[in-house]
This record gives C-alpha cells, sequence and structure tokens, in this order.
C-alpha cells in the first residue's frame, strides 16, 4: 500500500515548481475519520494542513497528500442527508439536459457520484447513467438502489474501459470531486478521451473567492486538495484540449463554482462572464500571497470572537453541543482548539451516529440527543445548513435553547 502521506513539489494544475506557503493551519488527523467506540483510546495522527499559491498559474493548493485509499474508500458522507442539496442537484441535472439536449438513450457518467443522487434525474429523463466512486459501502448501495455504479477511482485507462463498454458520455459530471483529485491532468485527459465531441463535461466545486470573503477557513483539510478560482482552470483545462465555456456562481456549501467545459473543438461559444469572474479574482487579489496573510487575520478574528463566546458561556456553567458532523468541523475544531468544550454533536446521517470525531473523540449522537440530554447551547457546525437546522429545530428554541452560528462571523439565535 502507497504511504499514509506523500509530499508533491510542483503544482496540480500547471506543474510550476514555484509555490509560496501562504496559510499554515493547526495539523489535524482526516476530516471525516470519525471511529467506533472500540477506538477512542487510539490516538490518530494529526497531518499538515500548509495552503501554497503557485506563483506561476496561481492554483491554490495543498501539497501534502493523504493517500486516497484512505480517504474515500470507507466514506461517511452522502449527498442526499440534506433535502436541500437533493434539490440543488435535481436543478442542476435539468439544466444540463436542457442545455445538452441529449439524444435518447444518452450517457450521462458521474465521476464521484457518491449515493447516486444526480445521475438519479439524468435516469428519470431517459438518459442511460453511470456512477464511479471508491467508497465502497456507498457505491454498492447506490447500485443495489438502480444507479450502477462501479466502485473504482476514476482515471484516463479507466475512462478508456467506459469507453469500450458504454461508448462515448454525452454529459460527464464532477461535483465536489474536482477539489479532491492529485492527479487532475490524468483526469481530465480520461473525460475528453470519454466525451462526446458535441458533449459537455460539467462541475462544481467550492470557490475560493466565497472562501476568502467569508472566512471560510473550515473548508480547509485533506479532501480538498485544490481551492479552485477560475482563471487557473481556464488555462488547465485549455492545456488539456479542452474548454471552460461558462461558469457560474452557486450557493452549495457556502459558494461553489459550477463550470462547463466542452472539447477545445466543441460546438458551444464560451460566455463572458468566464472574462467578468477572472477580472473580478484579480480586484479579490486571489492570485496574491498577501491577500492569503489578510485572510490569517480574519481567521484569527474570529477565533479570538467564538473562543471567547464559548469559554464565556462555559464559565457561566452553560452546556455547548454541536449539530452537524460535517467533515469541516474537524479544522474548526482543532483550529480553533475547542476539543475540549462540545459535550456532544449531533448529525441526522445515520453514517456518523454513534461514531466519535476524528481526533477529539466527540460522540456523534442522533438528534433526539438535544432533547434528552437538553445543553443550553448548539453550535451548528453544519453552518451552511443553518437555517434548515434552526427551522428544523424551533422546540429546542422554544425550551430556552439558543443556536450559535461560528461563520461567516459569531452570531447567537
Ligand atoms: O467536499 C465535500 C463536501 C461536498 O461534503 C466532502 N469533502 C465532504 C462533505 O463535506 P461536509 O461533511 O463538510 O459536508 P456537509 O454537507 O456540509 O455536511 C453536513 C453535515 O451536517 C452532514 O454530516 C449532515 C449533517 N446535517 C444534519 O445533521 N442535519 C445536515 C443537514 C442539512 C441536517 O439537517
Amino acid at each position: 500500500m502507497k504511504p499514509v502521506i506523500s509530499r508533491r513539489n510542483t503544482c496540480r494544475l500547471c506543474s510550476d515548481s514555484h509555490l509560496d506557503l501562504v496559510l499554515q493551519l493547526t495539523p489535524t488527523p482526516p476530516a471525516n475519520a470519525f471511529v467506533p467506540a472500540e477506538r477512542i483510546s487510539e490516538i490518530q495522527e494529526a497531518y499538515p494542513l500548509n495552503v501554497f499559491l503557485c506563483k506561476a498559474c496561481k492554483h491554490l493548493q495543498l501539497l501534502d497528500v493523504i493517500n486516497p485509499e484512505i480517504l474515500f474508500r470507507n466514506y461517511v458522507y452522502v449527498s442526499s442527508t440534506s433535502p436541500a442539496f437533493v434539490e440543488h442537484f435535481r436543478k442542476y441535472a435539468y439544466e444540463l439536459i436542457d442545455m445538452v439536449t441529449p439524444a435518447k438513450d444518452a450517457l450521462a457518467v458521474d465521476i464521484g457520484s457518491n449515493d447516486g443522487t444526480l445521475l438519479r434525474f439524468f435516469k428519470d429523463r431517459g438518459m442511460r447513467v453511470l456512477g464511479v466512486d471508491p467508497a465502497l459501502n456507498i457505491a454498492r448501495k447506490a447500485t443495489e438502489s438502480g444507479i450502477d455504479t462501479l466502485p473504482t477511482f476514476f482515471s484516463r485507462d479507466f475512462a478508456h474501459r467506459i469507453r469500450e463498454k458504454y461508448g462515448l458520455a454525452t454529459i460527464i459530471t464532477a461535483n465536489n470531486v474536482f477539489a479532491h483529485i492529485d492527479d487532475l491532468a490524468d483526469i481530465t485527459d480520461g473525460i475528453r478521451d470519454l466525451l462526446f465531441p458535441d458533449g459537455v463535461f460539467a462541475f462544481e466545486v467550492s470557490y475560493l473567492g466565497d472562501v476568502i470573503e467569508k472566512t471560510f477557513f473550515d473548508t480547509i483539510y485533506h479532501e480538498h486538495l485544490s481551492y479552485h478560482s477560475v482563471k487557473p482552470l481556464k488555462l488547465f483545462f485549455s492545456r488539456h484540449g479542452m474548454k471552460l465555456i461558462d461558469i457560474k456562481r452557486v450557493p452549495t456549501h457556502g459558494g461553489s463554482l459550477r463550470g462547463i467545459v466542452q472539447l477545445a473543438d466543441g460546438p458551444r461559444k464560451a460566455s463572458h462572464f468566464i472574462t467578468k469572474m477572472i477580472n473580478l479574482e484579480r480586484e479579490m487579489g486571489l492570485d496574491r500571497s498577501e491577500t492569503f496573510k489578510s485572510f490569517a487575520a480574519n481567521i484569527d478574528r474570529v477565533k479570538f470572537r467564538l473562543s471567547k463566546t464559548l469559554k464565556d458561556l462555559k464559565a457561566l456553567g452553560k452546556t455547548i453541543a454541536g449539530y452537524g458532523a460535517p467533515a469541516k468541523a474537524t479544522t474548526l475544531l482543532y483550529h480553533f482548539d475547542l476539543g475540549g468544550v462540545l459535550d456532544f454533536i449531533v448529525d441526522d446521517s445515520t453514517l456518523k451516529q454513534n461514531l466519535f470525531t476524528p481526533g477529539y473523540h466527540i460522540p456523534v449522537l442522533p438528534p433526539e440527543a438535544i432533547y434528552q440530554r437538553k445543553p443550553d447551547y448548539l453550535i451548528i457546525l453544519a453552518w451552511n445548513f443553518a437555517q434548515q437546522i434552526i427551522e428544523k429545530h424551533q422546540s429546542f428554541l422554544d425550551k430556552g435553547g439558543r443556536f450559535i452560528i461560528p461563520l461567516p462571523e459569531v452570531e447567537i439565535k
């Protein structure tokens, strides 16, 4: 087996070796490395969370790469936990179908298809669908639910095997995946080889512009090797025989980019919005190291405010629990040194219930625990779903409980 962690010394998008260290967060265990009760006495190793800016193409990235077999083979995140996210995927799928108007039985391939949430909407509209996801448990359940899912990592070689068996794809998607892959060149060459000449590749990734603007630093963790912005991606695709033709900001995960890509000689014209986004990124300073130094200062400001708020509440004898056990909570808890503050965390995902969080081993319980253990405060660690969570638990408020939203600013509701 490959080592647990390896270090690359070139940019993931342009292969240049001039990379600036622009941000250092507290090292953590892998963000989704939840453990069962029988393993809580084990010490989980923490790995560096150092962020680098490529001086050539300005791509922001991690260079310390944790073995994807460790990160993704036994995965605990499923897209369908959030009804809002399922609805987002429904609209997304239908927008792509309206754009491409696929022939009957045309093939849609989803890379990192998870539980098949997106593919189900393509299937409902008459397309052949194929998922590819290395999470053995989730891939098996997706196949059993009617979405054929190959339990493996996508690669150029694997794309050729898919092409031989299923033919070319009219739509290829990769959502919350294009930030997770170390060898993006190989993946992209595979996508190019699998795509129909008039097909489209669509991806969604967390957007660096939103991370910086809203101080969403907790989305920095080892699964996310890349923190994408438009200009480096546009250059990258052009170097791989493809063309970025549209870009759209979408609200998921605190703010994401949806990119539409075609073969370099594809039929569609590029949107002028791409140039507008590149100009906006220059104004935001996403291509400058000093931007990330002020980002670090913002993180420290929020850390001071949140740590003081929680420690003052604890000093008053208040009890505090967490709502949602997202991957990003690992970064937030470690970087803000909050491991000893939360008595427990609740999460609606049965895959995480009755496990313990990475490293700090805080128990993750079903939401019923809120009404059995009656904490005074609930800090919403899945802040991107704060509204849905608060609406679902009005009775917690009615009983005198309060919610704390940690980012982008500390808020008590
Ligand atoms: O890139 C990734 C994003 C897309 O999803 C992956 N690396 C892993 C994962 O990141 P995350 O775990 O931070 O994602 P979420 O979707 O922000 O996690 C939300 C958590 O909150 C889940 O554990 C489910 C939970 N939740 C809940 O308990 N009740 C969510 C909702 C909406 C709820 O009502």
